[in-house]
């Protein structure tokens, strides 16, 4: 839970109303003193280095602490250097494990994905979370995301809280150049937009999927733009400028790419040149799993699309001779979003078995990350933000001792030294309230079953009754991690409204809820979706909303309506206090984005036009409120062939 405080200095302050300190007193359970000793040590080890602390054990948990301090973020000793090397991230979404050339998979032609392994070193035993939002959210803080309020992908629940500290906010305070391009999916209002997460520079969408990727509606600092061609291309165009923009300077350039996610879109180009192409590679299925030949070409065209985006951005650095001063890493968000060859490994996107959760990391700094290596250090996103900072001779000291400690290690001198042991550590993944624990080479499934990932990556058979004790240890682990991180109670964050350094604020119907006997959603997962079907005045769509700054705002909605709503009014009420305007022309537009469907599109929104209208003004207090919208009289006629009653995409609240 947040509070939110709004200074005389027009800054506003966000805290964690309480912070909870875990204490949990072990017994006895085995019998054996020595055993159920060692059970002790080895849980209190586990659970100071995720943050806990078991009672009876302080001093035992800040030696490992300090320990784990000193081996971490000896960065603080190091110099500054004050022209730091560039950072670039690429972030693919819903690529699979499999989907590279690089793999051996010569269903895919990714030239510049296999420079990126060839010239750098490519961690194999990386893991993600199995779905988007949480994956960027453990990427940007070196956090666990529940601990970070990242616990869904839409209606909010993807949003990070704002007492963290991203690796926008890091690299900014350390005079880098900040740029974010593609999709966010860590929220939308600021300060939950990414300007207001350390990234100066920001263009794509926020929401979690689009429902066109041909010049679609995007935004670029929080205003409105029409995108230019193909997402991913466009993407990439601005991450180019960028780039060229801040060539003489320290830049941190994040490019999050909303492709291979559905809906299955591709240029010609691309497409065609698969459409034919002989697929050595199969899934190898289990029961109940078919692959989809068209899903798994199209997939493969959009992430040889994204080849050739990375491309344009690595030739570029050749060209601007920054190669040598600029890391590169590329990762996947979560495993393949269709049944396609992952290495015959369990799971897909939304498992946290390993083919939902595993990702190669490429890594690429010349003359300082190995070349031409494979690392099986056990990693994961959360590593990211600790090896960056010390790559970079960012001091981490403070931050791993503030309220926030970080879950993540820093792989530096793993990626920098092969001689350098392998950190032995504990990886969480979880989804639903369903938690996977690997450690060593040993994996915990989220039912309890334990798997030898290296002698049996497709995790066939269960040896939990060969290793009762590592089971025992895991479970166990799996247990307190649940106790510690997932238990944060309840999430019932409003949206945030009118904060001093952005007037507008649009709530779109993706935050959005809806009642009444016709209203519903474009489609039914509400990312990219507008409610449609409103009639009457049992109809009603509505936002929980708190104002970050009291006053007077314009009410203005993104709408749609048929020729019989000329004359009805519309109300806006927001705690009580109304404002109405009557619908004065009528907008009506088709449909579109499943023209360039390569695969019929399943719970995406297709997108429309709207238009504006100002409803008038209303006055805001500070206290949380709900939002809503409705009709005051029925249309005269209601839904027909011709007509889908009023629609809303948006509402805009805009401070004066
Ligand atoms: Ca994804």
């Amino acid at each position: 839970m947040l509070s939110y405080k709004i200074l005389g200095d027009q800054s506003v302050v966000f805290s964690k109303v309480s912070s909870k300190v875990y204490t949990k007193t072990i017994g006895n359970p085995i019998g054996n003193p020595m055993k159920a000793y060692l059970l002790h040590v080895l849980l209190a080890s586990v659970m100071c280095i995720h943050g806990m602390c078991i009672h009876g054990t302080n001093a035992r948990c800040e030696e490992i602490n300090r320990n784990f301090d000193a081996r971490n973020f000896d960065a603080e000793a190091e110099t500054r250097d004050s022209n730091p090397p560039n950072v670039i991230v690429f972030i693919s979404d819903d690529q699979g494990w499999g989907d590279f050339g690089f793999q051996g998979n010569s269903n895919f032609v990714t030239p510049n994905m296999d420079r990126l392994a060839k010239e750098g070193t490519v961690c194999t035993r990386f893991y993600v979370c199995p779905v988007c939002a949480p994956t960027r959210a453990e990427f940007l803080t070196g956090r666990y995301h529940p601990r970070g309020g990242a616990l869904g992908v839409t209606q909010g629940e993807e949003r990070l809280d704002l007492d963290e500290i991203t690796l926008g906010d890091r690299l900014s305070r350390r005079g880098y150049a900040t740029g974010a391009f593609g999709k966010w999916h860590n929220g939308s209002q600021y300060p939950y937009h990414p300007n207001g997460r350390g990234f100066d520079e920001f263009y794509g969408f926020c929401s979690g999927h689009w429902g066109d990727y041909f010049s679609p509606p995007l935004e670029q600092n929080g205003n409105p733009v029409r995108g230019n061609g193909f997402v991913a291309d466009d993407f990439t165009d601005h991450a180019l400028s960028f780039i060229k923009e801040h060539r003489d300077r320290p830049f941190f350039c994040y490019v999050a790419f909303n492709t291979p996610h559905t809906p299955m879109q591709v240029p010609a180009e691309y497409f065609d040149r698969v459409k034919t192409r002989e697929l050595r590679f199969r899934h190898v299925g289990r029961q109940g799993e078919k692959e989809d030949d068209a899903m798994t070409r199209a997939a493969i065209a959009m992430v040889e699309n994204i080849d050739t985006n990375v491309g344009r951005v690595l030739n570029q650095l050749d060209q601007l001779d920054l190669t040598q001063r600029t890391m590169v890493f590329y990762f996947n968000d979560n495993g393949p979003n269709s049944y396609r060859w992952n290495g015959g490994m369990k799971g897909r996107k939304g498992s946290t078995d390993e083919g939902g959760v595993r990702s190669p990391l490429l890594a690429r700094w010349p003359g300082t990350i190995s070349s031409e290596r494979t690392l099986e250090q056990l990693s994961g996103a959360i590593d990211l933000v600790p090896t960056i900072c010390q790559l970079i001779g960012e001091p981490l000291a403070n931050h791993s001792t503030s309220g926030n400690p970080l879950d993540g290690i820093s792989l530096a001198s793993q990626l920098t030294d092969p001689t350098q042991p392998v950190i032995e550590r504990t990886l969480f993944t979880q989804w639903g309230g369903k938690v996977a624990m690997r450690h060593k080479n040993f994996l915990c499934d989220a039912n309890g079953g334990l798997f030898d990932l290296q002698k049996d990556p497709i995790q066939s058979t269960d040896i939990r009754e060969q290793y009762p004790e590592q089971a025992d240890f895991m479970r166990q682990s799996i247990s307190a991690w649940k106790r510690d991180v997932l238990d944060q109670g309840p999430s019932d964050r409003p949206f945030l409204v009118g904060h001093p350094k952005r007037p507008r604020t649009e709530l779109p119907a993706q935050d959005g809820k809806c009642s009444g006997p016709s209203v519903r959603r474009s489609n039914t997962a509400p990312n990219c979706s507008y409610f449609t079907r409103i009639t009457s005045e049992n109809d009603e769509v509505f936002w929980k909303i708190q104002t970050l700054q009291e006053g007077l705002y314009d009410v203005v909605i993104q709408y749609s309506a048929p020729e019989n709503a000329i004359g009805i009014e519309m109300e806006c009420d927001a705690g009580g206090t109304k404002t109405k305007r009557p619908i004065r022309s009528a907008f009506t537009s088709l449909n579109f984005g499943d023209e360039h469907d390569r695969v019929p599109r399943q719970t995406e929104s297709l997108m429309k036009e709207f238009k504006t209208m100002s409803l008038g003004q209303i006055s805001l207090g500070a206290e949380t409120m709900n939002v809503r919208l409705r009709l005051v009289d029925a249309l005269k006629t209601a839904i027909d062939g011709a007509s889908n009653g009023l629609e809303i995409r948006a509402v805009e609240l805009i401070r004066q």
